[in-house]
């Protein structure tokens, strides 16, 4: 197959970046978009003058604000993200119509041919680049490889307004020294799984056979042994489709009361149930997660025969699931319902990241 030219793009502490452009009170300062400290929500995420200070996404925001104090916290304002999602994506497509958007803030351009008819990937990448800033006033970062994989580790390495650039000549090298936390796909247990057997980076990694790769991380174990070579052949795949469906909701006080969970998965399988019907689908199985009060998470899952899509049998479900838990034995921080297996094609909604529980309702 001839090579291609992938390109993927992220936007730099993109919801921070945005109130800072909107509230230029905001510049040059730590600022923390996301729940209310004296609340239980989360950091969605924060400038880099807040990173400093050891905040990051998806830290409790009263975590956050022991670190910073005088930081600037700031409710999310949704439509305002969505509205240069837009913008940057309607840009990406004067390039090409093989866009993959990841989130509102990120996608994958596949530019092997593209619109303008530019011969080097790395130069459309610049040129986005100075597009996103010209027409939005925001930063974004980019990685250019040839495959998924590569760009999107490279997009990570200069941020923020960095361009890097990884050619097949420098492929073994960039991953080698890559720590394996940067690495896309491996997630917070993984690596450390990975660290305990002493597979710090991506040279560590390419020591291990594919058999014992697989033995200790089951389906996943091929594209670990995959990436260590450089090797990715996901295509970029345009209007991806949603694989599930869910709500989750973070407690106001940890709660060791089952009666008071099933009120609230009362509540979540209304919420889904409602998200389903709008959308006019349904689906098979349905996942309960648990983080208990030491922010370990667990989940459970049930398959059903028949499409689930009333509230009901969620809950009676969910219920079945929780007592399959340490749910009241030890106290719950949060409590989620999605349903996945979908019985009809849904296209990815960007809104989806903005289901994270921020705690405003
Ligand atoms: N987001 C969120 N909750 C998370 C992670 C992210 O709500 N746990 C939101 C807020 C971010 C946006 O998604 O602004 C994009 O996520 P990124 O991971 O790309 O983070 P940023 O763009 O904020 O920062 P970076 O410069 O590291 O890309
Ligand atoms: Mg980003």
């Amino acid at each position: 197959m001839r090579q291609r030219k992938i390109i993927h793009v992220d936007m730099d502490a993109f919801y921070a970046a945005v109130e800072q452009r909107d509230n230029p009170a905001l510049r040059g300062k730590p600022v923390i978009v996301g729940g209310d400290p004296s609340s239980r929500g989360v950091v969605a995420t924060c400038s880099y003058e807040a990173r400093a200070f050891g905040i990051h996404s998806a830290m409790s925001s009263a975590r956050a604000y022991q670190l910073c104090p005088h930081a600037a916290f700031v409710r999310p304002r949704f439509d305002a993200y969505r509205a240069v999602s837009l913008q940057i994506r309607e840009l990406f497509h004067e390039y090409t119509d093989i866009v993959e958007p990841l989130s509102l803030d990120e996608a994958f351009l596949d530019v092997t041919e593209n619109k303008p008819g530019i011969e080097y990937a790395s130069h459309v990448a610049r040129e986005i680049l100075q597009k996103i800033f010209q027409r939005t006033r925001l930063t974004a970062s980019a990685g250019v490889s040839y495959n998924k994989f590569l760009a999107k580790v490279a997009s990570d390495v200069k941020k923020p307004a960095g361009l890097t650039v990884v050619t097949p000549e420098q492929a073994e090298e960039f991953i080698a020294m890559m720590p394996i936390r940067r690495f896309h796909g491996v997630g917070r247990v993984t690596e450390k799984r990975m660290l305990a057997r002493g597979i710090v980076n991506g040279s560590d990694l390419r020591q291990c056979s594919l058999e014992d790769l697989q033995r200790w991380f089951g389906k996943s174990g091929q594209y670990y042994y995959d990436i260590a070579r450089g090797v990715d052949r996901r295509a970029v795949v345009p209007n991806r489709v949603r694989k599930s469906i869910g709500k989750e909701t973070t407690m106001d006080e940890d709660c060791a009361d089952k009666g008071e969970m099933i009120l609230v998965l009362d509540k979540l399988a209304k919420k889904v149930e409602a998200l389903l019907s709008a959308r006019n689908t349904s689906g098979l199985t349905l996942t309960l997660k648990v983080k208990y009060d030491d922010f370990q998470n667990v989940t459970r899952s049930l398959t059903q025969l028949e499409p689930i899509e009333n509230a009901e049998t969620m809950l009676s479900l969910a219920e079945k699931m929780l007592d399959r838990t340490e749910a009241g034995i030890r106290p719950v921080r949060l409590l989620g319902l999605t349903i996945s297996n979908l019985t009809t094609d849904i296209p990815v909604d960007e809104t989806a990241q903005m289901e994270l529980p921020f705690h405003l309702n």
